[in-house]
């Protein structure tokens, strides 16, 4: 093995930037194809806008504070907007601002129509909408409809008597009994946040479902006055005041089917069983979401990306984004974020082998061809660790390695490319080191509590857990954005500090560093991105081959559309590995390693030996 310390590979490469790209940055259309004709015989179908976007998922919380209390705000979001067009950012997503207790970090909305007032005010999202659209970029919110809080006033009615109107605007049920007489839940299911997904009103006298925390009640979508209000509380209040769509949280879960069985028994060692089989993908799921178009969405040509957990089957995915089907106009599917996850307990990681991984990458390429779907390309989001650490290495002298050569990889996948906020700094997962008491996740601490109480706190169970916590919790993803090596990561002004504790690292991994800084991961993002832009029709819409699959060390990939063909090669290994070049005729136009004059060199043939976590792009004008 080759081994280059870091330090030595930063001055090697080359300080003339390693990209040409000059191109001015109109947004949204690809550029037309060298191979289209220019009288069509048949109209040419235009690309929606929201294909070659580029989207930044921003988690309000932990963003930016502007206000000194410790905790981020719309005014922090404002004040960033021009980092984020910089960067060349075309859509910000925004997750929950709405008004809520925060049980779930804003997944619990008591009023769709209000700001959580921490955050700001419903004028500040005005503002903030303005600012995006004066810049040309848009705005996608966050539409939590499966379930609101508990302190939603639909709920408060709902559960003050049996008879009233909104009684059934959510999940009821009797209880059942056991042969002892002693009263059970009507099923067995495992919410997500530990315990059952029943909680028993002993006002009324029944159970009410909640798939996510009690605090978190189902909203019950065979009610059409129930979807009436969600339409217009949750959507068309925000879009009427400018919002450009919505990522459509648990997008698959409204509809619950109408026989409610006991889960199979996967997890012998509790009562509550994952139940994801009875109320995902239900039966009327289409059929509400070709409603919700209809009514809504279609009449302010808006996007919406849906989140798509448990749904493996390519057939079924295709079900939700058929662009003639007018339902969502793409997903989240999981494969990717749920590598490594345990299956009858999430936070039971898993080893894993890189064939899965790129399996997963090439399957979700390839199942909208010769369809009328689109797909997404991401790796992060709030419910995740940080890829750098997940996927490949956060070790001091491998880390912005790892960072850009995942950023090759992320910025040549086909469809709507979505960046997590610090992913394009490096940001990194928490340390081993932290306690359960730094973690703040609902999901996280109530896992880490069940198992303590079922298994009598033995150490080394919960040792596992706190391994698997560190890799796979949803804290990871929520800690402040690291914007400079000031107190609190520049985050907050408060003297006690954020509302979460800060990155150990945040000295070496903040924006600041990196902005000015031509060899940073930051740097490297934006060339990306410009490259992604440049060559849309290759790399964002382009066809995808994977070579070489059950390869435990390297992925080798080519793109290929609008007469161009792309080779990417990444070395997911901190060692030397060699790979075989698919096609002749590329030329090596991107390289982790910046010297891209100098890696050519060592090539023999078609073989190409790549160095510790090495990423390299190679391109060819006029295809295969
Ligand atoms: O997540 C829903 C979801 O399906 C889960 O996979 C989620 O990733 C979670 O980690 C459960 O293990 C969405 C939001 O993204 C999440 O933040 C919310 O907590 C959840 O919905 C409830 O609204």
């Amino acid at each position: 093995m080759l081994y280059v310390p870091f330090p030595l590979l930063q001055r090697a490469s080359s300080s003339t930037p390693i990209f040409h790209i000059d191109l001015p940055r109109t947004l949204y259309f690809s550029p037309p194809t060298a191979t289209m004709p220019t009288t069509p015989t048949t109209p040419t179908p235009i690309t929606p806008w929201w294909k070659d976007a580029v989207v930044y998922q921003i988690y309000p919380a932990s963003f930016k504070d502007s206000n000194g209390d410790g905790l981020g705000d719309i005014p922090g979001i404002i004040s960033k907007i021009d980092y984020l067009k910089d960067l060349g950012i075309d859509i910000v997503w925004i997750s929950p601002m709405f008004d809520s207790p925060q049980v779930d970090m804003g997944y619990d909305i008591s009023d769709y129509e209000a700001v959580y007032p921490p955050y700001g005010t419903v004028e500040d999202m005005e503002t903030l909408i303005r600012a995006c659209h004066e810049r040309d970029m848009k705005v996608i919110l966050d539409l939590v409809i499966n379930h609101t809080s508990d302190q939603h006033r639909w709920f408060q009615e709902s559960r003050s008597s049996r008879d009233n109107p909104k009684r059934d605007w959510y999940i009821w049920k009797p209880p059942r009994y056991a042969e002892d007489g002693t009263r059970m839940p009507p099923t067995n299911w495992r919410s997500y946040f530990s315990g059952g997904t029943w909680e028993w009103d002993e006002p009324t006298g029944e159970y009410y479902l909640h798939l996510f925390a009690k605090e978190q009640p189902d909203l019950n979508w065979e009610n059409e006055d129930t979807r009436n209000a969600i339409y217009d509380s949750a959507m068309r209040f925000w879009l009427d005041k400018g919002v450009d769509g919505f990522r459509v949280d648990t997008v698959n879960m409204y509809s619950k089917g109408v026989e409610f069985l006991d889960a199979p028994i996967i997890d012998p060692e509790f009562y509550e069983q994952p139940a994801w089989l009875y109320y995902a993908n239900g039966p009327r799921m289409h059929e509400f979401l070709r409603e919700m178009n209809d009514k809504v969405l279609k009449h302010y040509d808006a996007v919406t990306v849906g989140e798509l957990p448990h749904t493996p089957d390519p057939k079924k995915v295709l079900d939700y984004v058929g662009a003639s089907d007018k339902q969502l106009s793409m997903v989240f599917q999981f494969d990717i974020v749920d590598i490594g996850q345990g299956v009858a307990r999430k936070y039971q990681f898993q080893p894993w082998k890189l064939p899965l991984f790129k399996g997963i990458v090439a399957k979700w390429q390839q199942f909208i061809e010769g369809t009328d779907g689109w797909t997404t390309a991401f790796c992060e989001n709030h419910d995740q660790g940080r890829s750098i650490s997940r996927f490949a290495s956060d070790a001091p002298e491998y880390r912005v390695l790892s960072a850009k050569m995942l950023a090759i990889m992320m910025t040549a996948l086909t469809g709507t490319l979505f960046i997590y906020q610090g992913q394009e700094i490096g940001m990194i997962n928490v340390p081993r080191t932290w306690p359960i008491s730094e973690f703040r996740d609902i999901e996280s601490v109530n896992f880490y509590h069940s198992i303590a109480a079922q298994t009598n706190n033995d150490a080394a169970t919960l040792d596992y857990v706190m391994r698997s916590l560190q890799i796979l919790g949803r804290d990871n993803a929520r800690l402040p954005m690291q914007w400079d090596a000031s107190a609190h990561a520049g985050f907050t002004d408060r003297e006690a500090g954020a509302w979460m504790r800060v990155h150990d690292r945040y000295g070496e991994i903040n924006v600041a560093r990196q902005v000015g800084d031509p060899e940073s991961t930051w740097s490297f993002w934006r060339e990306m991105i410009r490259l992604r832009r440049e060559h849309g029709e290759v790399l964002v819409h382009g066809a995808f081959e994977g070579f070489e699959m059950e390869n435990e060390e390297t992925f080798v990939f080519a793109k290929r559309g609008g007469g161009k063909t792309v080779v990417v090669m990444l070395n997911f290994t901190g060692e030397e590995q060699r790979v075989e070049m698919p096609y002749e005729g590329l030329e090596l136009r991107v390289g982790n390693y910046g010297d891209v004059e100098g890696a050519e060199k060592s090539a023999v043939g078609r073989a190409r030996v790549l160095r510790p976590w090495e990423g390299r792009l190679y391109m060819m004008m006029g295809g295969h």
